[in-house]
């Protein structure tokens, strides 16, 4: 059995406000790896691919503006079923209604903002986490 593996990133709101060590702490305490991590400053291009999906809706433009405004931290996390269990952690995309006891949930609210601005992305599925992964660890 292969180690399941996500891709998780502290966003700009997430690392200006000091989250970091919190993000991770619910990561590790949950009982997942964490295999690597790296800080980086985002650009376009790198965006442009990893929210691929996302391109021509109407918060694409300001995702990818918010994206590039600070610097992000990403991860790589692993363990059985991580995928949807960091997503279960990070709680669902509009941080006013995430549940509390979700990193949204908890630390985040609607800023009113273009973009929702909701401290931590994480992989969708395995397909997206391979991909993903690649994008910001390509070594
Ligand atoms: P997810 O991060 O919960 O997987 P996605 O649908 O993949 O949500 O959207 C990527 C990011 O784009 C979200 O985390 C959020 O920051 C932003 N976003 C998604 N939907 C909206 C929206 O309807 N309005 C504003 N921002 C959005
Ligand atoms: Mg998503």
């Amino acid at each position: 059995m292969s180690t399941e593996k996500t891709l998780v990133l502290v966003k700009p709101d997430g690392v200006s406000r000091g989250l970091v060590g919190e993000v991770i702490s619910r990561i590790e305490a949950k009982g997942y790896s964490i295999d690597a991590l790296r800080m980086l400053h985002a650009d376009r291009e790198l965006l442009e691919q990893h929210y691929a999906e996302h391109v021509g809706k109407v918060f694409y433009e300001p995702l990818v503006e918010f994206m590039m405004s600070g610097p992000i931290v990403a991860i790589v996390a692993s363990g059985n079923r991580v995928i949807e269990g960091f997503r279960a952690l990070a709680g669902v995309t509009d941080p006013t209604v995430a549940a509390p006891g979700t990193i949204r949930g908890d630390l985040a609210r609607d800023q009113g903002t273009k973009v929702v601005q909701n401290i931590v992305h994480g992989s969708d599925s395995t397909e997206s986490a391979a991909r993903e992964i690649k994008i910001f660890f390509p070594n």
